[in-house]
């Protein structure tokens, strides 16, 4: 253990914990390779992310529809956000450059912009071997998945019982739960568990389904061993509430949760399809109610919970909620908040009401490649962010250790989640 005794060493050792430092990354949309094409990777999956794809309806040539595109192949769709969002409006957003940055990284040319070139790298790739070198280059121990049970493409892969991967975590994905009761039941009695679809409050068969959906994610978590059970929620979410979203959520979620020994994780503040014709791309983002937050916190003090807001707007609220209860963990700038400018803010904002015990970031990626990147553009903003506050700290009088500022570039890449989660 060193004393930091200078500002420049103190400086210097930050910047080297953070770029050194493990990251956990818990929440992602990767699938191990033994779920074929569920896993999607190249330049041409990364072009056509559906972040760079929204961008292109935003200047795409006068009389390309969503549907037209969504009926080309995919190298031909790649084609069309390379030509307008790259090469005529210069790749100045921010999913634009995690491309370019994960070429780069991967000791590609793309300052010579040969498409062509960087295809034929990619199609020498095989996946087992370039999912470990991605992983490396982001300097990840491991991810964890978006594992849903409501997915039929999903669910083959896990009853073929293949042995899960070193590199992935599952999580269990239970949004239909809440979000399409009627659907989620139909697909629920398919199955064999007997979910009535009308949900009636108080009724006898209310009270049965709920039961059968426990025993539903009960076996699932059986199955696929989970890290915890995932849910997004819209803007819109209150609880308590009288809808049925709330009464599933009180009787079948949380007693799973509890029973199971699971943490439930919720991502709250979607506006899901503003703009339907462009898929995942057409996603929104709205304010919500951070005391939904805190009322289901404190009603289930056993139970933890995992939250990340979409909103800019809502980060201060649920920071100052976090700082009331020991079962709360922040995690991660989501999606729209995943942007410099954001991420700093947030970052900057959660050390000083949490200390160093939140995480700082999650990838979301829904392509391998690029946790090259947004792991890397996180590293450079959370380095920058804790440089400033250790210095800050020096100024005031103390004089942090190596061993200390290792732990705390640790915590907010996975450190204070894996503690949150042994606690
Ligand atoms: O609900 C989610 O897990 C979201 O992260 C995704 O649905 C979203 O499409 C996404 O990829 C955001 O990064
Ligand atoms: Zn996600």
């Amino acid at each position: 253990m060193t004393v930091l005794n200078d500002p420049a060493t103190l400086d210097s050792t930050v910047r080297k914990a953070v770029a050194d430092a493990t990251v956990t990354d818990i929440h992602t949309h990767l699938f191990p390779p033994s779920h074929g094409n569920l896993l999607l990777w190249n330049v041409d999956e990364m072009l056509t992310y559906h972040y760079l794809t929204a961008e292109l309806f935003t200047m795409a040539p006068s009389g390309l529809t969503p549907a037209d595109f969504r009926k080309m192949p995919k190298c031909r769709q790649a084609d069309l956000v390379w030509e307008h969002v790259f090469l005529r409006r210069g790749a100045l957003s921010e999913a634009a450059r995690g491309v370019v940055t994960t070429l780069n990284k991967l000791g590609l040319d793309i300052g010579g912009r040969d498409l062509a070139g960087i295809r034929k790298w990619f199609a020498q790739q095989k996946t087992e071997s370039y999912l470990v070198k991605v992983f490396e280059l982001a300097g990840l121990d491991y991810a964890v998945m978006t594992n849903d049970p409501f997915q039929v493409a999903e669910v083959e892969h896990w009853r073929a019982g293949r042995p899960p991967h070193d590199l992935l975590k599952p999580a269990l994905r239970i949004d239909a739960l809440v979000a399409d009761w009627p659907a989620a039941a139909g697909m629920m009695t398919a199955a064999g568990y007997e979910t009535a679809a009308k949900l009636e409050a108080d009724s006898f068969d209310e009270a049965r389904s709920f039961k059968e959906a426990r025993r539903f994610l009960a076996d699932w978590a059986k199955k696929i061993k989970p890290v915890y059970l995932a849910m997004s929620l819209p803007s819109d979410f209150t609880y308590p509430t009288d809808q049925p979203r709330g009464r599933v959520l009180s009787n079948v979620i949380i007693p799973a949760a509890r029973e199971l020994g699971l943490p439930i994780a919720m991502m709250i503040g979607t506006r899901r399809r503003a703009n339907p014709a462009l898929g995942d791309g057409g996603d929104a983002v709205g304010v919500a109610d951070v005391l939904a937050v805190q009322n289901l916190c404190a009603e289930n003090p056993d139970i933890k919970f995992l939250v990340t807001m979409l909103s800019r707007v809502n980060q201060h609220e649920l920071c100052v909620c976090a700082r009331k209860f020991g079962n709360l963990h922040l995690f991660g700038c989501w999606w729209f908040c995943n942007t410099p400018s954001i991420i700093e803010e947030m970052t900057k904002m959660r050390l000083e009401l949490l200390g160093a015990n939140f995480t700082a970031n999650h990838s979301d990626a829904r392509v391998l490649d690029l946790l090259i990147s947004k792991w890397s553009h996180t590293r450079d903003i959370v380095a920058d962010v804790l440089a400033d506050k250790y210095g800050l700290l020096f100024q005031a009088g103390w004089r942090p250790t190596d061993d200390e500022v290792r732990r705390g570039a640790r915590n907010l890449l996975g450190g204070a989640y894996e503690e949150f989660m042994a606690k």
